[in-house]
């Protein structure tokens, strides 16, 4: 279990945020056993002092920013370094904690500050922090130096798996060469992805708020748990406040419950002439010392149930017409951008797509903030990707997925836009012991958050998945006439059918199509449609879209594109620099299936309303 709760920073009365983000100082260990930086204890003096160093921009992936092919590609350690000034009051108030949080180094990071071992982190997509309250208040110095040593390896037992190669033949490569060898299909961008900060709580804080919320006959319910850290004695306070600033409910203590009367419920937008309401739960926490807290969390009020053949959000049926995309663009690789970010969200608008899938890992927390505030619904998936391998269904792999999902859940429960929970994506959950793993994996989330439904997307044949059994909702990925029955476009419409058909038969659960879709190079036209040419890409969405028009009305509940732009991948001869599924270009422009599926999801979002 992990200790601890993982709030995102935010300022209030009682806590200060600083940013880390900007140019920081960058090593790559090109030494041969990638070792030199800890021989050398690179984290114990300045690292420009140690050798040559990079300007390298944070939050960004490291791969794309020079002219260097050897550091895009690069496998093993990566050295960042800032130098951080505190304000005073922080480094001479006892009373202050000041913490360290990294939102995102993929893939495994080592952190010091002032050449002291501060926090190890595994996995690249969710956040962790430390506690460096006594380094920093040790005198009158008020600046540190944070250094953080990642490593981008991908092993059998991470997540997302990968292996490294080991090439031994001397006459076909040099002494000691390998490469990293993955079976997901995106660019393993690594490096400080999303922002570094500094931020303060005084040293008995709020430390978790989780809260669930339920409807009962208009009466909104708000329940709430409250962890405190620090101080046994204290006073908590919790108000409910609507989006005019009116207090509508409040309570003491650690837990309770909030009731609202004629609640405005969060519906996803287009819904609901009010969509996307949002409450603001403000908790404040007193001690009999001078020492206060303050948190402020948004909170949506919604319920999320699954019915044999429906998906439903407050009692009504909801259809998933949307996108799966990626943390990917030029130059940042996956490095956060808050430009990209609103572009992409006013072209989800633009298309009328009402969710999208976080495939095929958890994204940036600013992200769904913005989903809980726009009403975008989203099912929230964690990098179990391109688990194909024997070794990783073992139990090594097995416990470090369920602590994933630990961290997944606790950093994302309370956001009303995530409905469910996604454990993977596409594994090989025909193997004998897929059962095993998927049983606990899902079991372990459901008693994690016993609120939301819980699934993993699959390709395999619907009477050969072990996974499946276990699922709430049946969510497959299929790409009929492009990997297989090349370039035959009148197969889809029967091939999706039997699809359909074969998995209801067996299982009698909803059925969301999670991934479809084909290659287009943008501006390659074909008449009559040939692969790659946009008019193919419209094609095989046309003869889909016909299937789902029949199936919706029975048990389909979603359809999903594969992609929402088009992204990087490794060099493979089937990759044209990068995946050319996107709708958009990578630098999301439109191709003419961008037109095709907004004309759809508009008519789709206007028949729902
Ligand atoms: C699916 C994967 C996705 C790929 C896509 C494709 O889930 O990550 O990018 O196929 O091949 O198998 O385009």
């Amino acid at each position: 279990a992990l200790q601890g709760g993982m709030l995102f920073p935010r300022e209030s009365p009682s806590r200060e945020v600083k940013t880390l983000d900007g140019l920081w100082l960058f090593r790559a260990d090109f030494s041969e056993n990638r070792r030199q930086g800890f021989e050398q204890q690179w984290y114990g003096q300045p690292l420009r002092e140690t050798g040559p160093t990079l300007d390298m921009p944070v939050p960004s992936s490291f791969n794309d920013i020079t002219q260097e092919a050897r550091l895009r590609d690069f496998i093993g350690w990566v050295w960042y370094e800032k130098e951080a000034i505190l304000p005073q009051r922080w480094t001479q108030d006892l009373n202050t904690r000041v913490l360290l949080r990294i939102n995102s180094a993929h893939y495994y990071a080592i952190v010091w500050v002032n050449g002291i071992h501060v926090v190890e982190h595994e996995g690249g997509h969710l956040p962790f922090e430390a506690d460096i309250s006594k380094l920093v208040q040790t005198g009158p110095l008020t600046t540190c130096r944070v250094t953080i040593a990642i490593n981008n390896t991908l092993t059998p037992h991470t997540l997302p798996p990968g292996s490294i190669i080991y090439k031994t033949d001397p006459s076909m490569y040099p002494k000691g060469y390998f490469y990293q060898d993955i079976s997901f299909d995106f660019f393993n961008y690594a490096g400080l992805h999303r922002s570094v900060v500094l931020y303060t709580t005084p040293t008995t804080y709020i430390d978790d708020i989780t809260v669930t919320t339920n409807v009962e006959q208009g009466t909104g319910l708000v329940n709430f748990w409250i962890s405190i850290q620090g101080n046994k004695h204290f006073d908590l306070e919790v108000r409910l406040l609507d989006d005019d600033g009116k207090v509508v409910a409040q309570e003491t203590g650690v837990q309770g419950q909030l009731r609202v009367p004629g609640a405005n419920l969060w519906w996803p937008y287009l819904m609901h002439e009010r969509p996307a309401y949002l409450y603001s739960l403000e908790v404040k926490m007193t001690t009999a010392g001078p020492l206060s807290d303050f948190y402020t969390l948004p909170v949506g009020i919604r319920t999320v149930a699954v019915t044999e053949s429906k998906f439903l959000i407050n009692g009504k049926p909801f259809y998933f017409h949307g996108v799966n995309k990626h943390e990917d663009s030029d130059i940042r690789g996956k490095g956060f951008d808050w430009a990209l970010l609103i572009k992409d969200f006013n072209l989800l608008y633009w298309l009328g797509a009402n969710s999208f899938r976080t495939s095929h890992y958890p994204y940036s927390e600013e992200v769904l903030q913005l989903c809980d505030r726009y009403g975008i619904v989203v099912i929230d998936e964690c990098p179990g990707v391109g688990i194909v391998l024997p070794q990783s269904f073992g139990n090594e792999s097995l416990r470090h997925h369920l602590e994933v999902m630990d961290e997944l859940v606790r950093r994302d429960k309370n956001h009303p836009a995530v409905v469910m929970w996604s454990v993977a994506n596409e594994p090989s959950s025909t193997l004998k012991p897929a059962g095993y793993y998927f049983k606990k994996l899902i079991f372990h989330t459901k008693a994690l958050d016993p609120t939301r439904p819980v699934t993993f997307v699959t390709n395999a044949k619907y009477d050969k998945d072990l996974g499946a059994p276990y699922v709430d909702v049946i969510c497959v990925n299929s790409y009929f006439s492009w990997y297989h029955d090349s370039g035959q476009l009148e197969l889809i419409q029967l091939q999706l059918k039997s699809q359909f058909e074969n998995w209801y038969k067996i299982y009698q659960k909803p059925m969301i199509q999670t991934e479809y879709g084909a290659d287009s190079i943008s501006g390659f036209h074909q008449s009559p449609p040939a692969m790659f040419s946009e008019e193919y890409q419209v094609a095989v969405l046309e003869n889909y879209h016909s299937v789902f028009d029949q199936k919706r009305k029975e048990y389909v509940i979603g359809e999903l594109i594969w992609n929402f732009a088009d992204f990087m991948t490794k060099q493979t001869p089937t990759r044209v620099v990068g995946n050319k599924k996107g709708i958009f270009t990578r630098q999301r422009q439109p191709k003419s299936a961008a037109f095709i599926l907004r004309k759809r999801y508009w008519k789709l979002a206007n028949e729902t309303r």
